[in-house]
This record gives C-alpha cells, sequence and structure tokens, in this order.
C-alpha cells in the first residue's frame, strides 16, 4: 500500500467518524426536539381551561344576580316635599300642615283653611328629580277615629294633576278606609310633582273643614 493510500484510506475514515457524530448529535437534537412536541396539548389545555374559566365568570356574575334585582322593577317614587294652596289653622297643639300626609301617620292629615269645604283648594307633592309613577293612594279625609271621620269632611272627586300637565280625574268612595284608595294611571308618568285638587267634597257633621291623612305613591 502506498502511502497516499493509505491517507486516503485514512481521511475516508475521518469522514466516516466525522459523519457518525453528525448523525449522533442530530438523533439527540431531534430526541430531544420529540418532547418538545407535548407543550402543544398542554397549550391546547390552556384553552380549554379558559373557555371553563369564562363560565365560571358568568356564574359569578348571575350568581352576583343584584344586576337583575335592579333592572326588574324601577325605584319606588319618592316625593319629600307637600305644600297646600290653603291650610287650617292649627288647633290647640294639633297642626293640620300638607307635611302631615307624607308622615305614615293615620292619625295626622292635611287639612284646607278657607272658608267652606275647600272645594278647589289642593295639596301638591314635589320631587327634586322626575319620579316614575303608576298610581296614587289617597287615605282619604281624617282617619285618626271613626268620630273625627265624621265630623270632617272626605273628598269626593278629585283631580291630579302632573307636571307635565296630564291629569287624571277621579271619584273617591265615602267611608272610613284605613287602606286608602288606589287611584291606578293607565300608564306610568314621569313627574316631579303631583297635585291633589279638591272637585267636590262629601260633608261632614262639622262641613268647615276638608281633610286628607296620607297621600303614598307607587
Ligand atoms: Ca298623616
Amino acid at each position: 500500500m502506498s502511502r497516499a493510500t493509505a491517507v486516503l484510506i485514512g481521511v475516508a475514515i475521518g469522514l466516516v467518524l466525522i459523519w457518525g457524530l453528525v448523525v449522533g448529535v442530530f438523533v439527540l437534537v431531534s430526541g430531544t426536539h420529540e418532547p418538545a412536541t407535548p407543550p402543544v396539548p398542554v397549550s391546547s389545555q390552556v384553552d380549554r381551561s379558559t373557555p371553563v374559566a369564562s363560565p365560571t365568570g358568568t356564574a359569578s356574575r348571575s350568581g352576583t344576580t343584584p344586576a337583575p334585582t335592579v333592572s326588574p322593577g324601577h325605584q319606588p317614587p319618592v316625593f319629600t316635599t307637600a305644600t297646600a294652596s290653603s291650610i287650617r289653622h292649627s288647633w290647640q297643639d294639633i297642626t293640620y300642615t300638607p307635611d302631615l300626609v307624607l308622615d305614615g301617620r293615620l292619625d295626622t292629615a292635611w287639612v284646607e283653611g278657607v272658608d267652606g269645604p275647600g272645594v278647589g283648594e289642593s295639596i301638591i307633592l314635589t320631587a327634586g328629580t322626575p319620579q316614575t309613577v303608576s298610581g296614587v293612594t289617597i287615605f282619604n279625609a281624617y282617619l285618626k277615629s271613626q268620630a273625627v271621620y265624621d265630623s270632617n269632611n272626605a273628598v269626593k272627586d278629585v283631580r291630579i294633576i302632573f307636571s307635565d300637565g296630564t291629569s287624571v280625574y277621579h271619584t273617591l268612595t265615602y267611608g272610613l278606609n284605613l287602606d286608602g284608595e288606589r287611584i291606578p294611571l293607565s300608564q306610568p308618568i314621569e313627574t316631579t310633582s303631583i297635585q291633589v285638587v279638591i272637585v267636590s267634597c262629601y260633608l261632614g257633621t262639622d262641613p268647615a273643614d276638608t281633610a286628607i291623612t296620607e297621600i303614598r305613591v307607587d
């Protein structure tokens, strides 16, 4: 064997060894790539867990159901102030001011203060902001007791006027009624005021005074 041939064989062996190393390394590298594949399912698990999380979010939203509580029903209307076209003078320590229709008591009342039964007199409830009203309940006359009821006038025909100018007319029933008589509106009205006008009266034994014990609004 010539020297050149020996060199060629040596080079060939060297190349084979290098090739072997390259292939080995490639196998090792591609082998480490194999486990790199699982992350895909892992990430898909993350995707799956995300939708799972979102229903949980919706559940907590519906669980925090105060939102439905607010949306279905409107806030009850609140009228804080009452003024009147006239007021009967106080007698002894009893007063008859208009605010007494908003005090929640059936033994206090507004009594008009003009001569005669007070036809045309009125009481006005007002609110700082528009309120949605579906009905007005009148606790008619002076409900402190049957005797007091009998002596004072009760309202018979009443006109209720709202701040937008619309009005309803209603004839109240005679008789002591501690539950009040509700006057329903054909549709809710947004209003900042409710004026209750005495159109006519049922006369009491002392026909000088007409009273309204309470006015409640829903
Ligand atoms: Ca009252």
